[in-house]
């Protein structure tokens, strides 16, 4: 708990933090100006490290490993968060129960508000409440679309689906890129973090915007307010221009934008931003490339597959199916080549605590919903399932596995629009990294590849 008294605080300048960064300034500076302070000291910390430590090995890479989608291979640098395969992602150093404690809420609210997650990822530190507040109204002060954004959702067909909508929306931001401009007046590179910034929290402050022009467009015939309201939070403002007023929808939807932002550095969303990025590309291009991996099957868009899958289990088998009928129809989507959507990981080991979470979350607020009961049973018989299959390295639910039914359960039943808020949230995890790749200096991403006889060669020797 000490260690929690502590990080509310804000230290005098070049204290050694639990997270081996430096406390901002002051209890009321700006995030831009906590970072110019921790900058120098993070780049002097890596420069000798580096100095120390350079020829160190950290692992080993096999044959398997190069075909098997790079699995453990120790590549990449990431500050915002470290994944533990048993217990699942750290946000600079707290894990999601310990930062639904710990971040400030909003007034009369249980959930952790996603700017101040925002906070902690950009400088390691948890802010104040008054930090918290500031950077919500500056959201709100850098909310509006470029007209020719607006014009060019409103001229997408409503059979697009939402997340080619929302990538195609983000690379036309890139207009009016701030990091682009200066790049091409010839800013000196020790400023790149600066610009990659003011892109960042202007991509973030426009997100919702986007997603909820999307959602009106494409379900709601073009209706919507899509006016922010200075004095509201980021995510009520999202569910406001959404057309929800339920403030219990408000509250996961703080939940929910805070806990999928982040998930280390080598998932597919997060790795590419890192690598578009690397090319010096802006923080909207690299953000649009990342929605598109985004948007596969075995990476976000699994939230929407798993309620197909639900529905089809229910319609298939009906509401109220027994464990064998449960059995049966999993063995059947295994059998017929299919993967269960929302189970497995590639690095957890465990139940993603970002089921946990949304699961207590259902328990407190939507404890008798039918749809929760099937997925708390299905719960219960796929892990085994997927033991016996014998080659699922992880039989347990990922993130996915529940988020769809608690936005049932609100009204939202737009299945295929669910990944597009998964992308909302994302954009805070990298674009918080994506701000310290170009503080470090970090170079053009470019690992080495060699051809099946190249490698039959190399084994030879
Ligand atoms: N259902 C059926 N088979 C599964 C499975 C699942 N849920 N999870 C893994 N497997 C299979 C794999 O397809 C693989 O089969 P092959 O050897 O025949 O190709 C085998 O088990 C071994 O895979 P693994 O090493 O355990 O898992 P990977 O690291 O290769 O893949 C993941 C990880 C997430 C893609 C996989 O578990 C999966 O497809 N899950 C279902 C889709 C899903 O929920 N994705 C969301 C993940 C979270 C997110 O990024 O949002």
């Amino acid at each position: 708990m000490a260690l929690f008294r502590n990080s509310l605080k804000c230290y005098p300048a070049a204290e050694k933090t639990i997270f081996g960064s430096y406390r901002c300034i002051s209890a009321d500076a700006s995030l831009k100006d906590c970072l110019a302070n921790k900058i120098p000291k993070e780049q002097e910390r890596v420069k000798n490290f580096r100095k120390e430590h350079g020829n160190t090995k950290v692992g080993e890479t096999t044959i398997d490993m190069m075909y098997g989608g790079m699995r453990g291979i120790k590549g990449l640098v990431c500050e915002t968060s470290v994944l533990d395969a048993d217990e699942g992602i750290r946000f600079r150093g707290l894990s999601i129960p310990e930062c639904q404690k710990v971040l400030p809420k909003a007034a009369g609210g249980d959930e952790p508000l996603p700017e101040g997650l925002f906070w902690l990822l950009c400088t390691g530190d948890v802010p104040t409440q008054a930090q918290v507040q500031s950077l919500s109204r500056e959201w709100a002060t850098r909310a509006a679309l470029p007209q020719h954004v607006v014009t060019m959702l409103n001229n997408m067909p409503n059979t697009l689906h939402p997340m080619s909508q929302l990538s195609a929306a983000v690379t036309a931001l890139n207009h009016d890129s701030k990091y682009a401009k200066a790049y091409s007046q010839g800013v000196h590179k020790s400023k790149y973090w600066e610009f990659v910034y003011e892109d960042s929290m202007d991509l973030i402050a426009k997100l919702p915007v986007i997603a909820a022009t999307i959602y009106n467009n494409t379900y709601k015939g073009g209706k919507g307010n899509m006016c922010v309201d200075s004095n509201l939070d980021w995510s009520a403002n999202f569910v406001k221009m959404l057309g929800y007023d339920d403030e219990k929808f408000t509250e996961l939807m703080r939940l929910y934008l805070t806990i999928h932002s982040d998930h280390e550095g080598g998932n597919v969303s997060a790795h590419t931003v890192h690598l578009v990025g690397s090319a010096l590309s802006d923080p909207y291009l690299s953000f649009a490339a990342g929605m598109n991996g985004l948007a596969g099957p075995l990476h976000g868009l699994a939230n929407q597959e798993v309620l197909i899958w639900l529905l089809k289990l229910r319609e298939q088998v009906g509401k109220s199916p027994s464990e064998q009928e449960l059995k049966d129809f999993i063995w059947k989507t295994l059998k017929s080549g299919q993967v269960v959507p929302g189970y497995g990981h590639a690095v957890l080991r465990k139940t993603d605590p970002r089921y946990t979470c949304q699961r207590e979350f259902a328990l407190k607020h939507l404890p008798n919903d039918p749809l929760f009961q099937l997925v708390s049973n299905v719960y219960k018989v796929v892990p085994p399932i997927l033991t016996e299959l014998g080659k699922v390295k992880n039989p347990w639910p990922n993130v996915d596995a529940h988020s769809g039914v608690l936005l049932q359960y609100y009204g939202m039943k737009e299945m295929n629009y669910y990944t597009v808020l998964f992308g909302v949230s994302r954009a805070l995890g990298v674009l918080a990294s994506l701000i310290w790749d170009r503080a470090l200096g970090l170079p053009i991403e470019r690992p080495k590849s060699l051809s099946t006889d190249a490698l039959m060669k190399l084994v030879k020797k």
